[in-house]
């Protein structure tokens, strides 16, 4: 059973445009949402983690459940060795005549995939590929007669090499049936200019067809630009071509509010018939130099249609009120949603084992988490490896951690895991406990030996905190945040290192995605019990 808590769910005040930001915190990049009806569905990118691209549904934009995952099965995307950044890239969600769809990239993986179900909480279909055009951050549109128009950004992310020349936004026709393309690609727009013109979606609206899209890359000078045109293949004109606002229409760029990097937006009509952008932004938090711990979250603000032209407003700080806690006592039937895994499943990776009341002792089992090495590391391709995401600034994380004692016994721990080559983690095993940090090839371990006094009924406490820095000193103050690895609980607590967090940053780390607290295994079979997220604004 899990226990997903926000001690304080009310949600700001309905003034315009105090829309709770983040609107999903944690690494949710690339959002995407379509309305049917009364109701909203979102979903994000999940590159090398699986289960892929989450959808949440909401009937007022402003509270998400997450349903289920278009990706749930082996096949669908190709993720056993997909390398960092790739996998499940930009979904775009749509709905027609009762099918849901969602278009995406599998990048360095399947290409672009075609996902359809007429049930969004799932199952989806098996992923129709689109052979022989290559490109990122697909859309999807019809034109009056209903033929689709897939029109995307051209950075041929195929082979896993840097890609080479961007070809701006390019557009074809398909058969969403058999995926085969009934038209050459041709380009439509490249932006105004800035780089990396991508994340397109076309809406009708009035009497035009509008482009938007992102430019500007990812980082801090992201930014969202328009164009509008009779067609949905244009030819499209920008605002200051044609007498409407300049673009960018939404940019944090050179600003300093606290969410940056907004872009990659998707607009979705509001409940009571407004308007309103979902986009992908970052919450850095440093000084000259910031750093994002926990990636790209989606992010919400208020837009609006102004003499033919789209408007949007600043994206404001509103985090939800109260405290967040996710707890799992592993007596469920089967791993919440939320865990995560990579280029795996979790249910590849790991099994539950059930409560019990041992007779010979009368001792109760609690539920557990059952992991079982490979050998392999939190470096490793395929860790043997289960997590949820990081979503607030600062946080508690504790589990026990049982087979770990005696001889024979597994290795194991707790970790906060970026990618392959940025993770901080405390792991238990051989008559020790080691916080590690590793960054980009460099490594410092702090060991102990494990004190039997901490082994209480089988199991040893592992915490992870992500706690704010010391802004006393100019040279510490200036990251995100520290993390302090410990072992023990309540009196018996000790902390064997606090490491600087920026190293485990978007801005640091390799990987698109963010911050995954982690339960890993590297030998032998470990189990995991009690475990609790505490995160707070
Ligand atoms: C995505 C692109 C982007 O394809 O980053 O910020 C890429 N936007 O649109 C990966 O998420």
């Amino acid at each position: 059973m899990t226990d997903t808590t926000q001690t304080d769910t009310t949600p700001p005040a309905p003034v315009e445009n105090t829309w709770p930001n983040p609107l999903i915190a944690g690494f949710y990049p690339d959002p995407s949402v379509v309305k049917v009806g009364t109701d909203y569905y979102l979903a994000n990118s999940t590159f090398e983690y699986l289960p892929g691209i989450p959808i949440f549904h909401s009937t007022d934009l402003v509270s998400w459940t997450q349903i289920g995952h278009v990706v749930e099965r082996p096949g669908q995307l190709a993720s056993a060795h997909v390398p960092t950044l790739g996998g499940a890239w930009a979904p775009t969600i749509r709905h027609r005549d009762g099918i849901f769809y969602v278009v995406v990239t599998d990048a360095m993986g399947r290409g672009m995939l075609i996902f359809s179900t007429t049930d969004p909480a799932g199952p989806w279909s098996d992923g129709t590929l689109i052979e022989g055009i290559h490109g990122i951050d697909t859309d999807l549109a019809w034109d009056e007669d209903g033929l689709a128009y897939i029109t995307y950004s051209g950075l041929d992310v195929t082979s896993g090499e840097l890609p080479t020349g961007h070809k701006g936004i390019l557009q074809f026709t398909v058969d969403l049936a058999t995926g085969v393309p009934l038209s050459q690609p041709v380009s439509v727009w490249s932006g105004t200019g800035l780089k990396f013109p991508e994340a397109p979606h076309l809406y009708q609206h009035g009497g035009y067809w509008y482009l938007m899209i992102a430019e500007g890359g990812t980082e801090r000078g992201h930014g969202i630009s328009v164009a509008r045109g009779a067609r949905p293949y244009g030819p499209f004109t920008e605002g200051a071509a044609a007498g409407g606002p300049a673009n960018p229409i939404l940019s944090a760029r050179s600003t300093d509010r606290p969410i940056q990097n907004t872009g990659h937006g998707d607009l979705v009509e509001t409940p009571d018939g407004g308007w309103a952008i979902v986009m992908l932004g970052m919450r850095p938090t440093g000084m000259t130099q910031a750093f994002s711990a926990l990636g790209r979250e989606t992010f919400i603000t208020s837009a609006r249609w102004e003499d033919g032209w789209l408007a949007a407003d600043p994206v404001l700080l509103n985090p939800r009120a109260g405290e967040t806690v996710f707890a799992d006592d592993f007596t469920g039937p089967a791993l919440a949603p939320e865990w995560i895994a990579v280029r795996r499943y979790p249910a590849e990776v790991s099994t539950l084992a059930v409560a019990s009341a041992e007779a010979a002792g009368g001792r109760t089992t609690p539920g557990r988490l059952v992991l079982v090495g490979e050998g392999g590391t939190l470096d490793a391709e395929q860790p043997i490896l289960v997590g949820v995401r990081q979503r607030n600034p600062w946080s508690s994380t504790s589990v026990r951690v049982g087979g770990v004692a005696g001889s024979g016994a597994g290795l194991g721990g707790l970790g906060v895991r970026y990618d392959e080559e940025h993770h901080y983690e405390i792991e238990v095993g051989n008559g020790v406990v080691t916080a590690r940090a590793c960054v980009a090839g460099i490594r410092q371990e702090w060991t102990v030996p494990l004190d039997p006094a901490q082994i209480v009924d089988g199991a040893v406490t592992l915490g992870l905190d992500t706690v704010p820095p010391d802004a006393s000193s100019m040279i510490s103050g200036l990251t995100s945040d520290i993390v302090v690895l410990s072992v023990g609980a309540g009196d018996d607590r000790v902390e064997l290192a606090r490491v600087d967090g920026r190293y485990l940053s978007q801005e640091t780390a390799a990987s698109f995605t963010g911050r995954v607290l982690c339960l890993y295994a590297v030998t032998g079979k470990v189990t995991f019990s009690a475990f609790r997220y505490t995160g707070r604004e």
